[in-house]
């Protein structure tokens, strides 16, 4: 995975990569709440899936020949990953194919890219703005974890002042 700043300035789509030149270290990810792991197989997915009761998993593939509905049902549910949002759970990925670009805000509300390939599992925890957007080659097959049942409720920004999880977080990154 490469993490940078994304830069603002450039006027192609969102699918262009957009880096600014100034890079995000894993321990900047973890001030926000965001974990990452390069994980070559899938025994060590499902031992960290053990350790963080992860009980259920689905896979998803964002191609325009294998996505179920086809070419319009693909945008549409691209269209709800590239608005600005947040869950009130933890979203985990784990791509096991292709790549793509997870954009997460820092403290000072700045989006943050995550390019995301192969092996490449990132943890972004309940109550943090981001969004979700292929690359150019698009292309990704990901697996997706869930502590419990699947929340797929994307709220997007803004969410109401008083939400539990969104608070939560903000107290979360304080300390
Ligand atoms: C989300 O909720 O932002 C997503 O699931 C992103 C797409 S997973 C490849
Ligand atoms: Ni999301």
């Amino acid at each position: 995975m490469k993490s940078y700043y994304y830069d603002e300035s450039d006027p192609s789509s969102y699918q262009h990569d957009h880096d600014s030149g100034i890079e995000v270290t894993p321990e900047q990810l973890k001030q926000i709440g965001v974990l990452y792991y390069h994980l070559d197989n899938m025994d060590d997915v499902n031992k960290l899936a053990k350790q963080r009761e992860y009980k259920n998993r689905d896979q998803i593939s964002l191609s325009s020949n294998s996505f179920p509905g086809g070419q319009e049902a693909l945008k549409a549910k691209l269209d709800t990953f590239i608005e600005e949002h947040l869950h009130e759970d933890e979203e985990i990925r784990y791509i096991v194919e292709g790549s793509g670009f997870f954009d997460v805000r820092d403290s000072n509300d700045k989006w943050i890219r995550n390019k995301c390939e192969k092996n490449d599992l990132l943890i972004l925890p309940a109550g943090i703005y981001h969004r979700f957007t292929l690359d150019c080659d698009n292309n990704v097959v990901a697996l997706r974890l869930f502590k419990d049942e699947p929340k797929w409720i994307a709220l997007n920004r803004p969410v109401s002042a008083d939400n539990q999880y969104r608070e939560e977080y903000l107290q979360s990154i304080k300390a």
